[in-house]
Protein backbone atom coordinates (compact mmCIF):
# COMPACT_ATOMS: atom_id res chain seq x y z
CA UNK A 1 0.00 0.00 0.00
CA UNK A 2 1.00 3.43 -0.80
CA UNK A 3 2.14 5.16 2.32
CA UNK A 4 -0.44 7.99 3.31
CA UNK A 5 0.60 11.54 3.82
CA UNK A 6 -2.54 14.02 5.64
CA UNK A 7 -2.43 17.74 6.99
CA UNK A 8 -3.93 16.40 9.85
CA UNK A 9 -4.73 12.67 11.78
CA UNK A 10 -7.59 12.47 13.84
CA UNK A 11 -6.95 9.89 16.10
CA UNK A 12 -10.42 8.87 17.25
CA UNK A 13 -14.34 9.32 16.15
CA UNK A 14 -15.97 10.47 19.10
CA UNK A 15 -17.40 13.79 18.78
CA UNK A 16 -14.63 15.55 18.79
CA UNK A 17 -12.30 13.73 16.27
CA UNK A 18 -15.57 14.03 13.82
CA UNK A 19 -16.58 17.61 14.87
CA UNK A 20 -13.13 18.37 14.15
CA UNK A 21 -12.65 16.45 10.82
CA UNK A 22 -15.63 18.49 10.05
CA UNK A 23 -14.21 22.13 10.85
CA UNK A 24 -10.84 20.86 9.02
CA UNK A 25 -13.41 20.02 5.69
CA UNK A 26 -14.92 23.31 5.38
CA UNK A 27 -11.64 24.74 6.31
CA UNK A 28 -10.35 23.32 2.73
CA UNK A 29 -7.63 21.29 5.15
CA UNK A 30 -6.51 18.14 4.18
CA UNK A 31 -7.30 15.01 7.32
CA UNK A 32 -8.16 11.25 7.94
CA UNK A 33 -9.81 9.94 10.67
CA UNK A 34 -8.56 6.71 12.44
CA UNK A 35 -11.08 4.71 14.69
CA UNK A 36 -9.75 1.17 16.52
CA UNK A 37 -13.33 0.19 16.77
CA UNK A 38 -15.52 -1.08 14.00
CA UNK A 39 -18.55 1.46 12.52
CA UNK A 40 -21.04 -0.49 14.11
CA UNK A 41 -19.38 -0.69 17.77
CA UNK A 42 -19.28 3.65 17.39
CA UNK A 43 -22.84 3.94 16.56
CA UNK A 44 -24.16 1.86 18.91
CA UNK A 45 -22.54 2.97 21.89
CA UNK A 46 -25.12 5.44 24.33
CA UNK A 47 -23.41 7.81 26.41
CA UNK A 48 -24.20 11.64 26.88
CA UNK A 49 -27.64 13.67 26.40
CA UNK A 50 -27.36 17.07 26.68
CA UNK A 51 -25.74 19.33 24.70
CA UNK A 52 -25.70 23.11 25.58
CA UNK A 53 -26.94 25.80 23.76
CA UNK A 54 -24.43 27.35 22.13
CA UNK A 55 -22.76 24.04 21.19
CA UNK A 56 -26.25 23.15 19.51
CA UNK A 57 -25.73 26.12 17.61
CA UNK A 58 -22.37 25.88 16.47
CA UNK A 59 -23.19 22.26 15.08
CA UNK A 60 -26.18 24.06 13.13
CA UNK A 61 -23.40 26.27 11.61
CA UNK A 62 -21.28 23.23 10.89
CA UNK A 63 -24.31 21.97 8.58
CA UNK A 64 -24.57 18.80 10.67
CA UNK A 65 -27.84 19.95 12.48
CA UNK A 66 -30.71 19.26 10.23
CA UNK A 67 -31.71 15.78 11.91
CA UNK A 68 -31.34 17.52 15.42
CA UNK A 69 -33.21 20.42 14.75
CA UNK A 70 -35.96 17.98 13.73
CA UNK A 71 -35.95 15.19 16.44
CA UNK A 72 -34.17 16.73 19.57
CA UNK A 73 -36.41 18.38 22.82
CA UNK A 74 -35.51 21.52 23.90
CA UNK A 75 -35.48 22.07 27.54
CA UNK A 76 -36.06 25.60 29.00
CA UNK A 77 -35.57 23.95 32.71
CA UNK A 78 -35.00 21.48 35.23
CA UNK A 79 -35.97 19.26 37.97
CA UNK A 80 -33.82 19.40 41.52
CA UNK A 81 -35.28 16.65 43.89
CA UNK A 82 -34.29 16.09 47.78
CA UNK A 83 -35.53 15.43 51.14
CA UNK A 84 -36.78 18.40 53.16
CA UNK A 85 -38.24 16.50 56.76
CA UNK A 86 -39.84 13.92 56.25
CA UNK A 87 -40.76 14.18 52.55
CA UNK A 88 -38.96 14.78 49.16
CA UNK A 89 -39.56 17.73 47.32
CA UNK A 90 -38.90 18.82 43.66
CA UNK A 91 -38.14 22.53 42.76
CA UNK A 92 -38.04 23.84 39.52
CA UNK A 93 -34.97 26.13 37.96
CA UNK A 94 -35.90 28.04 35.06
CA UNK A 95 -32.98 28.06 32.31
CA UNK A 96 -34.95 30.11 30.30
CA UNK A 97 -35.98 32.86 32.80
CA UNK A 98 -32.26 33.00 34.64
CA UNK A 99 -30.02 33.21 31.71
CA UNK A 100 -32.00 33.29 28.89
CA UNK A 101 -31.10 29.96 27.34
CA UNK A 102 -32.10 26.29 26.81
CA UNK A 103 -30.20 23.24 26.50
CA UNK A 104 -31.49 20.25 23.74
CA UNK A 105 -31.68 16.67 24.46
CA UNK A 106 -30.21 14.49 21.58
CA UNK A 107 -28.27 11.62 22.26
CA UNK A 108 -24.51 11.60 21.78
CA UNK A 109 -25.13 8.63 19.64
CA UNK A 110 -27.59 10.36 17.37
CA UNK A 111 -24.94 13.21 16.75
CA UNK A 112 -21.89 10.77 15.73
CA UNK A 113 -24.38 8.87 13.43
CA UNK A 114 -24.90 12.16 11.86
CA UNK A 115 -21.25 13.31 11.73
CA UNK A 116 -20.35 9.83 10.01
CA UNK A 117 -22.87 9.72 7.50
CA UNK A 118 -21.97 13.23 6.59
CA UNK A 119 -18.06 12.16 5.89
CA UNK A 120 -19.08 9.51 4.53
CA UNK A 121 -21.11 11.00 1.83
CA UNK A 122 -18.67 13.72 1.54
CA UNK A 123 -16.46 10.53 0.46
CA UNK A 124 -13.95 11.99 3.24
CA UNK A 125 -11.17 9.37 4.47
CA UNK A 126 -12.46 7.38 7.74
CA UNK A 127 -11.20 4.26 8.84
CA UNK A 128 -12.65 2.33 11.57
CA UNK A 129 -11.31 -1.16 12.92
CA UNK A 130 -7.98 0.99 12.58
CA UNK A 131 -5.94 1.48 15.62
CA UNK A 132 -3.06 3.95 16.23
CA UNK A 133 -0.45 1.83 18.17
CA UNK A 134 2.56 4.47 18.14
CA UNK A 135 3.53 8.15 16.99
CA UNK A 136 7.14 8.95 16.14
CA UNK A 137 8.72 12.40 15.25
CA UNK A 138 6.29 15.23 17.93
CA UNK A 139 9.37 17.58 17.44
CA UNK A 140 10.00 17.07 13.58
CA UNK A 141 8.47 17.92 10.18
CA UNK A 142 6.13 15.36 10.23
CA UNK A 143 4.59 12.33 12.50
CA UNK A 144 4.63 9.30 11.55
CA UNK A 145 1.62 7.25 12.96
CA UNK A 146 1.71 3.50 13.34
CA UNK A 147 -1.28 1.39 12.84
CA UNK A 148 -2.62 -1.99 13.18
CA UNK A 149 -6.03 -2.92 11.14
CA UNK A 150 -6.97 -6.19 9.58
CA UNK A 151 -4.91 -6.30 6.48
CA UNK A 152 -2.05 -5.63 9.17
CA UNK A 153 0.62 -2.77 10.20
CA UNK A 154 0.78 0.49 7.96
CA UNK A 155 2.18 3.89 8.55
CA UNK A 156 0.70 7.61 7.85
CA UNK A 157 2.94 10.84 7.83
CA UNK A 158 0.63 13.68 9.33
CA UNK A 159 1.96 17.64 9.87
CA UNK A 160 -0.51 17.47 12.97
CA UNK A 161 -1.90 14.77 14.98
CA UNK A 162 -5.31 15.92 16.96
CA UNK A 163 -5.21 13.06 20.08
CA UNK A 164 -8.73 13.06 20.44
CA UNK A 165 -8.85 9.10 21.41
CA UNK A 166 -11.00 9.33 24.56
CA UNK A 167 -10.28 9.20 28.03
CA UNK A 168 -8.75 5.25 27.55
CA UNK A 169 -7.10 6.01 24.32
CA UNK A 170 -3.07 5.62 23.74
CA UNK A 171 -2.14 9.45 22.28
CA UNK A 172 -1.65 10.94 26.20
CA UNK A 173 -0.35 7.35 27.27
CA UNK A 174 2.36 7.67 25.27
CA UNK A 175 3.72 10.30 26.59
CA UNK A 176 5.29 10.71 30.05
CA UNK A 177 2.75 11.01 32.83
CA UNK A 178 4.89 13.84 34.04
CA UNK A 179 4.94 15.12 31.01
CA UNK A 180 1.07 15.96 31.11
CA UNK A 181 1.12 17.54 34.65
CA UNK A 182 -2.02 15.68 35.59
CA UNK A 183 -4.59 16.20 38.81
CA UNK A 184 -7.25 14.01 39.28
CA UNK A 185 -10.01 12.93 42.00
CA UNK A 186 -11.46 9.78 42.09
CA UNK A 187 -15.15 9.65 43.61
CA UNK A 188 -16.27 6.15 45.94
CA UNK A 189 -19.41 6.31 43.52
CA UNK A 190 -20.29 5.31 40.15
CA UNK A 191 -23.25 5.72 38.04
CA UNK A 192 -25.23 2.61 36.91
CA UNK A 193 -27.18 3.98 33.28
CA UNK A 194 -30.08 2.43 32.05
CA UNK A 195 -32.10 3.24 28.56
CA UNK A 196 -35.86 2.25 29.15
CA UNK A 197 -38.36 1.79 26.95
CA UNK A 198 -40.66 3.68 28.70
CA UNK A 199 -41.63 7.89 28.95
CA UNK A 200 -39.87 9.25 31.19
CA UNK A 201 -41.62 10.59 34.40
CA UNK A 202 -41.31 14.22 33.85
CA UNK A 203 -41.01 16.40 30.84
CA UNK A 204 -37.65 17.53 32.05
CA UNK A 205 -34.61 15.93 33.72
CA UNK A 206 -35.01 15.26 37.36
CA UNK A 207 -31.90 15.44 39.55
CA UNK A 208 -32.52 13.47 42.73
CA UNK A 209 -30.90 13.84 46.00
CA UNK A 210 -31.71 11.17 48.20
CA UNK A 211 -30.55 9.51 51.62
CA UNK A 212 -29.61 6.42 49.30
CA UNK A 213 -27.84 7.97 47.06
CA UNK A 214 -28.15 10.07 43.66
CA UNK A 215 -30.57 9.31 41.02
CA UNK A 216 -31.15 11.16 37.95
CA UNK A 217 -34.37 10.39 35.37
CA UNK A 218 -33.19 11.88 31.55
CA UNK A 219 -34.54 10.97 28.67
CA UNK A 220 -33.75 10.53 24.59
CA UNK A 221 -37.16 10.53 23.64
CA UNK A 222 -40.75 11.25 24.74
CA UNK A 223 -40.76 6.96 24.58
CA UNK A 224 -37.23 6.38 25.88
CA UNK A 225 -36.05 7.36 28.98
CA UNK A 226 -32.34 7.39 30.19
CA UNK A 227 -32.44 6.65 34.15
CA UNK A 228 -28.69 6.73 36.25
CA UNK A 229 -28.46 5.36 39.75
CA UNK A 230 -25.28 6.10 42.17
CA UNK A 231 -23.84 2.97 43.05
CA UNK A 232 -20.87 2.01 45.04
CA UNK A 233 -17.47 2.64 42.86
CA UNK A 234 -16.13 -1.18 42.19
CA UNK A 235 -19.82 -2.45 41.68
CA UNK A 236 -20.77 -4.56 38.68
CA UNK A 237 -24.13 -4.96 36.54
CA UNK A 238 -23.95 -8.46 38.13
CA UNK A 239 -24.53 -6.68 41.55
CA UNK A 240 -27.72 -5.04 40.26
CA UNK A 241 -30.73 -7.01 39.31
CA UNK A 242 -33.25 -5.34 37.34
CA UNK A 243 -35.89 -5.86 40.25
CA UNK A 244 -33.34 -3.89 42.31
CA UNK A 245 -32.48 -1.50 39.64
CA UNK A 246 -36.32 -1.06 39.24
CA UNK A 247 -36.53 0.03 43.23
CA UNK A 248 -34.03 2.16 43.78
CA UNK A 249 -35.09 4.00 41.18
CA UNK A 250 -38.56 4.27 42.90
CA UNK A 251 -37.49 4.84 45.71
CA UNK A 252 -34.87 7.98 44.89
CA UNK A 253 -37.03 9.55 42.18
CA UNK A 254 -41.30 8.62 42.51
CA UNK A 255 -43.11 11.54 44.03
CA UNK A 256 -46.88 11.34 43.83
CA UNK A 257 -48.35 11.01 40.64
CA UNK A 258 -44.58 11.11 38.94
CA UNK A 259 -43.37 7.70 39.30
CA UNK A 260 -40.91 6.40 36.85
CA UNK A 261 -42.56 4.18 34.33
CA UNK A 262 -40.82 0.55 33.85
CA UNK A 263 -40.29 -0.72 30.90
CA UNK A 264 -37.84 -3.36 28.71
CA UNK A 265 -33.94 -2.53 29.29
CA UNK A 266 -32.46 -1.41 25.82
CA UNK A 267 -28.86 -1.12 27.46
CA UNK A 268 -26.84 -0.31 30.96
CA UNK A 269 -23.61 -0.11 31.80
CA UNK A 270 -21.61 1.51 34.84
CA UNK A 271 -19.70 4.58 34.74
CA UNK A 272 -17.31 5.31 37.71
CA UNK A 273 -16.99 9.10 38.69
CA UNK A 274 -14.02 10.39 38.11
CA UNK A 275 -12.10 13.96 37.56
CA UNK A 276 -8.98 14.20 35.61
CA UNK A 277 -7.29 17.31 33.85
CA UNK A 278 -4.01 17.13 31.93
CA UNK A 279 -2.66 20.32 32.29
CA UNK A 280 -0.69 20.12 28.90
CA UNK A 281 -2.70 19.61 25.85
CA UNK A 282 0.48 19.87 23.58
CA UNK A 283 3.56 18.24 22.44
CA UNK A 284 5.07 19.28 19.53
CA UNK A 285 2.73 18.58 16.85
CA UNK A 286 0.46 16.57 19.09
CA UNK A 287 -2.37 18.29 20.05
CA UNK A 288 -4.71 16.60 22.79
CA UNK A 289 -8.63 17.34 23.12
CA UNK A 290 -11.66 15.84 24.24
CA UNK A 291 -11.79 13.03 26.55
CA UNK A 292 -8.17 12.54 25.95
CA UNK A 293 -7.08 15.59 27.80
CA UNK A 294 -9.39 16.08 30.55
CA UNK A 295 -12.52 13.93 31.99
CA UNK A 296 -15.47 14.93 33.97
CA UNK A 297 -17.86 13.04 36.29
CA UNK A 298 -21.40 13.19 34.25
CA UNK A 299 -23.11 15.13 36.70
CA UNK A 300 -23.07 18.30 35.02
CA UNK A 301 -23.51 16.89 31.38
CA UNK A 302 -20.42 18.80 29.95
CA UNK A 303 -17.76 15.90 28.72
CA UNK A 304 -18.98 16.31 25.18
CA UNK A 305 -19.68 20.06 25.21
CA UNK A 306 -16.12 20.69 26.42
CA UNK A 307 -14.90 18.41 23.86
CA UNK A 308 -16.53 20.48 21.10
CA UNK A 309 -15.54 23.58 22.49
CA UNK A 310 -12.11 22.37 22.30
CA UNK A 311 -11.86 21.76 18.62
CA UNK A 312 -13.30 25.01 17.74
CA UNK A 313 -10.01 26.19 19.21
CA UNK A 314 -8.21 23.82 17.70
CA UNK A 315 -9.48 23.95 14.61
CA UNK A 316 -9.07 27.54 13.84
CA UNK A 317 -5.22 27.54 15.20
CA UNK A 318 -4.38 24.49 12.68
CA UNK A 319 -5.85 26.55 10.13
CA UNK A 320 -3.69 29.11 10.77
CA UNK A 321 -0.52 27.03 10.79
CA UNK A 322 -1.55 24.55 7.40
CA UNK A 323 -2.75 27.53 5.90
CA UNK A 324 -0.96 30.05 6.29
CA UNK A 325 2.21 28.81 7.67
CA UNK A 326 1.51 30.24 10.93
CA UNK A 327 2.92 27.53 13.36
CA UNK A 328 3.06 29.83 16.26
CA UNK A 329 -0.84 30.22 16.10
CA UNK A 330 -0.61 26.70 18.03
CA UNK A 331 1.30 28.23 21.22
CA UNK A 332 -2.09 29.48 22.72
CA UNK A 333 -4.31 26.25 22.45
CA UNK A 334 -4.14 25.00 25.91
CA UNK A 335 -4.18 27.97 27.76
CA UNK A 336 -7.15 28.61 25.70
CA UNK A 337 -8.71 25.92 26.66
CA UNK A 338 -7.69 25.52 29.71
CA UNK A 339 -10.01 28.30 31.15
CA UNK A 340 -13.29 26.93 29.99
CA UNK A 341 -11.66 22.96 31.22
CA UNK A 342 -11.64 24.23 34.57
CA UNK A 343 -14.85 26.08 35.07
CA UNK A 344 -16.34 22.95 33.71
CA UNK A 345 -14.25 20.50 36.22
CA UNK A 346 -15.71 23.17 38.78
CA UNK A 347 -18.66 23.16 37.80
CA UNK A 348 -19.12 18.65 37.46
CA UNK A 349 -17.32 18.43 40.53
CA UNK A 350 -19.75 20.90 42.89
CA UNK A 351 -23.18 19.16 40.59
CA UNK A 352 -21.18 16.07 41.71
CA UNK A 353 -20.67 16.79 45.61
CA UNK A 354 -24.27 18.59 45.90
CA UNK A 355 -26.32 15.63 45.13
CA UNK A 356 -24.52 12.53 45.88
CA UNK A 357 -24.35 10.98 48.62
CA UNK A 358 -20.77 10.69 49.33
CA UNK A 359 -20.22 10.38 53.25
CA UNK A 360 -22.51 9.78 56.32
CA UNK A 361 -22.17 13.04 57.57
CA UNK A 362 -25.54 14.75 58.36
CA UNK A 363 -24.02 18.13 59.17
CA UNK A 364 -22.89 18.00 55.00
CA UNK A 365 -26.77 16.75 54.32
CA UNK A 366 -28.04 20.02 55.49
CA UNK A 367 -25.72 22.13 53.53
CA UNK A 368 -26.43 20.55 50.27
CA UNK A 369 -29.99 20.62 51.29
CA UNK A 370 -30.09 23.86 51.96
CA UNK A 371 -27.85 24.83 48.33
CA UNK A 372 -30.41 23.40 46.66
CA UNK A 373 -33.70 25.65 48.30
CA UNK A 374 -31.26 28.66 47.54
CA UNK A 375 -31.28 27.27 43.84
CA UNK A 376 -34.87 27.08 44.21
CA UNK A 377 -35.41 30.57 45.40
CA UNK A 378 -33.96 31.80 42.33
CA UNK A 379 -31.14 34.31 42.79
CA UNK A 380 -27.71 34.94 42.01
CA UNK A 381 -26.82 31.18 43.08
CA UNK A 382 -29.53 30.01 40.57
CA UNK A 383 -28.44 32.24 37.88
CA UNK A 384 -25.08 31.19 37.59
CA UNK A 385 -25.97 27.14 37.72
CA UNK A 386 -28.48 28.24 35.12
CA UNK A 387 -26.07 29.85 33.08
CA UNK A 388 -23.24 27.00 33.57
CA UNK A 389 -25.57 24.45 32.87
CA UNK A 390 -26.88 25.72 29.70
CA UNK A 391 -23.79 26.82 28.25
CA UNK A 392 -20.65 29.32 27.81
CA UNK A 393 -20.23 30.97 24.70
CA UNK A 394 -17.91 28.79 22.34
CA UNK A 395 -14.80 30.56 20.31
CA UNK A 396 -14.96 31.06 16.54
CA UNK A 397 -14.27 27.88 14.60
CA UNK A 398 -12.28 29.06 11.67
P1 LIG B 1 -14.77 9.53 22.89
O1 LIG B 1 -16.24 9.70 22.59
O2 LIG B 1 -14.39 8.57 23.93
O3 LIG B 1 -14.10 9.10 21.49
C1 LIG B 1 -12.77 8.67 21.41
C2 LIG B 1 -12.65 7.66 20.29
O4 LIG B 1 -11.28 7.28 20.12
C3 LIG B 1 -11.23 5.89 19.84
N1 LIG B 1 -9.86 5.38 20.14
C4 LIG B 1 -8.92 5.11 19.20
N2 LIG B 1 -8.95 5.18 17.86
C5 LIG B 1 -7.81 4.84 17.17
N3 LIG B 1 -6.67 4.41 17.78
C6 LIG B 1 -6.61 4.32 19.13
N4 LIG B 1 -5.47 3.91 19.73
C7 LIG B 1 -7.76 4.68 19.91
N5 LIG B 1 -8.05 4.71 21.24
C8 LIG B 1 -9.32 5.14 21.35
C9 LIG B 1 -12.32 5.32 20.74
O5 LIG B 1 -12.74 4.03 20.29
C10 LIG B 1 -13.40 6.38 20.59
O6 LIG B 1 -14.30 6.09 19.52
O7 LIG B 1 -14.07 10.92 23.22
P2 LIG B 1 -14.41 12.42 22.75
O8 LIG B 1 -14.60 12.47 21.26
O9 LIG B 1 -13.42 13.28 23.41
O10 LIG B 1 -15.87 12.74 23.33
C11 LIG B 1 -16.10 12.85 24.70
C12 LIG B 1 -17.52 12.41 25.05
O11 LIG B 1 -17.77 11.13 24.49
C13 LIG B 1 -17.76 12.38 26.56
O12 LIG B 1 -17.17 13.50 27.16
C14 LIG B 1 -19.26 12.39 26.91
O13 LIG B 1 -19.88 11.19 26.52
C15 LIG B 1 -19.44 12.61 28.40
N6 LIG B 1 -20.84 12.52 28.84
C16 LIG B 1 -21.69 13.60 28.71
N7 LIG B 1 -21.26 14.74 28.11
C17 LIG B 1 -22.13 15.77 27.90
O14 LIG B 1 -21.70 16.83 27.39
N8 LIG B 1 -23.45 15.71 28.26
C18 LIG B 1 -23.96 14.60 28.84
O15 LIG B 1 -25.17 14.55 29.09
C19 LIG B 1 -23.06 13.50 29.13
N9 LIG B 1 -23.52 12.38 29.71
C20 LIG B 1 -21.33 11.34 29.42
C21 LIG B 1 -22.68 11.30 29.87
C22 LIG B 1 -20.53 10.21 29.53
C23 LIG B 1 -21.05 9.07 30.11
N10 LIG B 1 -20.19 7.92 30.17
C24 LIG B 1 -20.58 6.66 29.70
C25 LIG B 1 -18.77 8.14 30.29
C26 LIG B 1 -23.20 10.17 30.47
C27 LIG B 1 -22.37 9.06 30.63
C28 LIG B 1 -22.93 7.88 31.35
C1 LIG C 1 -28.11 11.79 29.83
O1 LIG C 1 -29.25 12.02 29.38
O2 LIG C 1 -27.45 10.81 29.47
C2 LIG C 1 -27.54 12.70 30.85
C3 LIG C 1 -28.24 13.83 31.24
C4 LIG C 1 -27.70 14.68 32.20
C5 LIG C 1 -26.48 14.39 32.78
C6 LIG C 1 -25.77 13.26 32.37
C7 LIG C 1 -26.29 12.41 31.41
O3 LIG C 1 -25.98 15.21 33.73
Amino acid sequence: MNPIHTDVAIVGAGPAGLVLARMLQLQGIDAIVLERRSRDYVLGRVRAGIIEQPVAELLVELGVGERMLADRLVHDGVQLQHRSGDAMVRHRVDFLALAGKTVTVYGQRELVRDLIELREADGLPLRFGCEVTGLEGLDDDRVVLRCRDQAGESTISARYVAGVDGARGITAQLLDAGARQTLQRRYPAAWLGVLVEAAPPSHELIYSRHPEGFALASMRTPQVSRLYLQVPAGDTLADWSPDRIWQHLHRRLDLPGSPVNEGRFLESSITPLRSVVHRRMRFGRLLLGGDAAHVVPPSGAKGLNLAVADMAQLSRRLGRAVLHGEASALDGYQDACLRRVWQATHFSWWMTDLLHRLDEEEFGDELRSEQIRTLADGGTLARWFADSYTGLGVSSWS
